[in-house]
C-alpha cells in the first residue's frame, strides 16, 4: 500500500432503505447471496455516513460514542479489513435508530464500502460498489443507488452478478411514514431469524417464488404510478415474510402488541377510503406508505410518525 494514503480520510454518505419486497433468507451465508431477488426505495437523507482512516489502533466512534468493543465494532472492523488488511479509525454518524428493524446495517456498510472507495481512489462502478457492500450485509447491496432499487438474487456462485440496480421511475409523491414504537435491539437478529426461518419453516419453500413474482407485479405497479397495487402488493409480501418467520421453529416473531394495534389502525382507515399500507422488516416498527396529498390525515392519526419522500430529500 502507498504510504501517502495513511494521513487520507475516506469520506461518504449511504442512505438507509425500506425493502418492498423482502430480503428474506440466504443461499451462502458467508457472501451473502439471497434466496430471492428483492425490491427497495432508499430513505434520502436517512442513513449513515461513514469517516474512514488508516490508524494505528482500531477505533470505532458511533454518533459520537466510542463503540470499539461492541459487537458492531467487530464485525465492521472484519469488513474493512478485508480489503486492505490494516486497523482503521472509523467514525460513524447514523441517524436512524440502530437495530430497530430500520435498516441501520444496509446504509452502515453501504457508506463504508463508498469511504473506502474514496480513501483509497478506486473508482470502482456502482455495480461493483453493491457486490462489495453486500459483502458486510445483504440490504447493503441497495443502499449504493437512491430512489426505486432492484437487487437482482444473481445465479453464479461467487455472486458476481447478484447486485443492486435503480429501477428508473421516481414517483414523487410518495412517502413513507417511520413509526417508531420501538427502539431496544432486538432479540432476535435478521441473520438468526433468517437461516431458523430457512432451516425450519415449512412455509419457506413458497417464498422465493412469492417473493419474485410479486417483484414484477410491483414495478408494473410503480410504472402506472397505480398505488392501490403498489400498497397492497408490499404490505402483502411484508405479512407473507412474517408468516415465514411464525411458522418457524422457536417462532420468530418480532411484533409487539402496540405493531398489531398500528396495524389494525392502518386497516381501519383503509376501510374508510384512505389509501395507506405499510411494511415491516425484522423488528417492531411499521413503516407507513401513502401519497404526498395524505400528510395532513397521516399526521392526525400517527402524531409520532417521522415522513420521508424518497425522491426529495
Ligand atoms: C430486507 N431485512 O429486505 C429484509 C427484510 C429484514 C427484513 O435485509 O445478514 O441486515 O446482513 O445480510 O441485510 C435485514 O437483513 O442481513 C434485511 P445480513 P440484513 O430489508
Amino acid at each position: 500500500m502507498n504510504e501517502n494514503k495513511v494521513d487520507r480520510v475516506g469520506y461518504a454518505y449511504a442512505p438507509s432503505n425500506i425493502a418492498l419486497i423482502k430480503y428474506w433468507g440466504k443461499r451462502n451465508t458467508e457472501i451473502n447471496l439471497p434466496m430471492n431477488s428483492s425490491f427497495s426505495v432508499s430513505l434520502g437523507s436517512k442513513g449513515a455516513t461513514a469517516r474512514v482512516q488508516i490508524s494505528s489502533e482500531p477505533v470505532l466512534i458511533i454518533n459520537n460514542t466510542l463503540s470499539t468493543h461492541t459487537s458492531w465494532a467487530s464485525r465492521i472492523f472484519k469488513y474493512v479489513s478485508s480489503f486492505y488488511n490494516t486497523p482503521y479509525h472509523i467514525a460513524l454518524n447514523v441517524n436512524i435508530p440502530f437495530a430497530a428493524g430500520l435498516a441501520s446495517s444496509a446504509c452502515v456498510f453501504a457508506a463504508l464500502i463508498l469511504a473506502l472507495d474514496n480513501l483509497y481512489a478506486w473508482h470502482f462502478d456502482t455495480q461493483t460498489l453493491s457486490i462489495l457492500a453486500r459483502l458486510g450485509s445483504g440490504s447493503a447491496a441497495r443502499s449504493i443507488q437512491p430512489g426505486f432499487v432492484e437487487w437482482h438474487k444473481g445465479e453464479s456462485e461467487g455472486g458476481v452478478d447478484s447486485y443492486a440496480e435503480v429501477f428508473p421511475y421516481p414517483w414523487p409523491a410518495f412517502c413513507i411514514g417511520l413509526c417508531v414504537v420501538d427502539a431496544t435491539p432486538k432479540k432476535i437478529s435478521s441473520r438468526e431469524g433468517m437461516l431458523r426461518t430457512v432451516q425450519t419453516s415449512p412455509l419457506y419453500a413458497a417464498w422465493p417464488a412469492a417473493a419474485e413474482e410479486a417483484i414484477q407485479f410491483l414495478k408494473k405497479a410503480i410504472i402506472e404510478q397505480n398505488f392501490t397495487a403498489f400498497g397492497q402488493i408490499a404490505e402483502h409480501n411484508a405479512l407473507t415474510m412474517h408468516a415465514t418467520m411464525h411458522s418457524a421453529w422457536p417462532p420468530v416473531v418480532y411484533s409487539t402488541p402496540e405493531t398489531i394495534r398500528m396495524m389494525q389502525l392502518v386497516w381501519s382507515l383503509r376501510e374508510q377510503g384512505l389509501a395507506i399500507y405499510f411494511t415491516q422488516d425484522a423488528g417492531p416498527n411499521l413503516k407507513l406508505l401513502f401519497l404526498e396529498k395524505d400528510i395532513p390525515i397521516v399526521q392526525q392519526y400517527f402524531n409520532a410518525v417521522d415522513i420521508i419522500r424518497p425522491f426529495f430529500n
